[in-house]
């Protein structure tokens, strides 16, 4: 059983030419409301269904600017007044720092209604949000302040996991609903076999966290979590009253595993549902294929995202460019970017990056790290795709969580 979905409305105000209906057009990934240089231009309110990242499914809709005037103006303003009354939370855009009497009733009419919003502040390639944009309306709305860039040229994907954890921070607990790590995988009453090696790397007394989480996403959706190494795996098939309907390993153990696993049974791993859950999933996805396009001498950035982890650390310094090394069957030089340092100041001298599974830092942090590579054209991938890809399980360890 999926967690209960929250059909979200997220309404968009603003004053006329702010970039209302650019944003949405933006996040929808096509024109849904025309856009032009002229204030004004929407009039009526435009709804668009969309997917965010992190929330679920939300209806958008662009209003018309809350500064319009006459007498249609007026009609158009209260329209967009009624919408209020029809949303869950609220995006307030605004641009220059100008915070004019409009901005001010638009924050105080959702602080009074008890909606959740917060600011974008659009056009941010004239002009960012300054220090006291941002402190005046933290402090009297306790709403945050992002700088956007609504352009048509803009990252879509930047802008929709931008505002998709902007929604989820201001919404309450009870509307925000995290997606799954297991969402779409498995039902209730279901088995997931869990195949966690415990060696020298494991840590003493713990699982770590990628383990943990799925453990408790099993939990979460009513299913029964099987958690064994995998020298009792072969047992536990034997012994099942019933197959897994999935089984998740420790990507290490892809190779050995995938024997034991008949071929009706999903397989993935941990780091494989955590790129889906929070990496660059779709860019691991056109990325991983690189590793066969390498040549000699390609230079390849191993990036570290921990400082702490001795599994993560032997497996991005040792098992990873020992793999590589085989699977490639000539020199590369191999490269380890340690914790969270600076990026190297030139990404394009790089033929693919391998991303750690990330478990330690937040999805913005990660995004973040690899938005420069993916601005030069720099292949990404993670170190459990890699691996799965490496030893031949690729298509299998992918193809079941698509
Ligand atoms: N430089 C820059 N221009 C932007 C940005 N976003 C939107 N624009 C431009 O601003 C103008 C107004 O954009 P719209 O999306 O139509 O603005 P709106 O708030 O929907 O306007 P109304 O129809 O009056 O409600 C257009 O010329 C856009 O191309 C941005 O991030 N940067
Ligand atoms: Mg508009």
């Amino acid at each position: 059983m999926k967690s209960e979905k929250h059909h979200l409305y997220v309404g968009v105000f603003g004053r006329r030419n702010a970039g209302k209906s650019s944003v949405v057009n933006l996040l929808a990934g096509q024109d849904v409301a025309i856009v032009s240089a002229m204030p004004g231009t929407t009039t009526d309110p435009v709804r668009k269904r969309m997917e965010l990242f992190g929330v679920g499914a939300v209806t958008l809709i662009d209003t018309a600017g809350v500064d319009d005037e006459g007498v249609l103006g007026q009609l158009r303003t209260a329209k967009s007044r009624q919408i209020v009354e029809e949303i869950d939370v609220a995006i307030v855009v605004m641009t220059d720092n100008r915070i004019s009497v409009f901005e001010e009733r638009l924050m105080a009419s959702f602080r009074e209604g008890g909606i959740p919003f917060f600011v974008l502040h659009n056009k941010a390639d004239r002009e960012k949000a300054t220090a006291e944009t941002r402190a005046l309306i933290m402090g009297k709305y306790a709403a945050p302040v992002i700088d956007f860039v609504a352009l048509p040229a803009a990252d879509r994907d930047v802008a929709v996991r931008t505002v998709g954890e902007a929604l989820q921070a201001v919404l309450p607990s009870s509307v925000a609903r995290r997606p799954s790590l297991l969402e779409g995988l498995m039902q209730a009453g279901d088995i997931v076999l869990l195949v966690t090696p415990i060696d020298s790397e494991a840590p003493e007394g713990r699982l770590i966290l990628p383990q943990v989480q799925t453990i408790r996403d099993v939990l979460d959706n009513h299913g029964v979590a099987v958690v064994v190494r995998e020298t009792e795996v072969a047992a536990f098939l034997q012994s099942a009253s019933k197959p897994p309907a999935l089984v998740v390993t420790d990507s290490q153990l892809f190779g050995s595993i995938e024997k034991m696993i008949p071929r009706s049974i999903p397989l993935t791993g941990f780091s494989i549902l955590l790129a889906r859950y929070k990496g660059d999933f779709e860019r691991y996805l056109k990325g991983t294929p690189a590793i066969s396009r390498l040549r000699t001498g390609d230079r390849v950035l191993i990036m570290e995202s921990c400082t702490h982890q001795n599994t993560c650390e032997d497996i991005g310094r040792v098992k990873i460019p020992t793999l590589l090394r085989k699977f490639i069957g000539h020199p590369l030089e191999i490269e380890i970017l340690p914790g969270l340092s600076p990026l190297p100041d030139e990404v394009s001298v790089y033929s693919l990056v391998i991303q750690c599974g990330a478990c330690m830092i937040t999805a913005r942090q990660l995004h973040n790290r690899l938005r420069p590579f993916i601005a030069a054209g720099v292949p990404v991938t993670n170190y459990g795709m890699a691996i799965a890809y490496m030893q031949g399980i690729y298509d299998r360890a992918v193809a079941c969580i698509l």
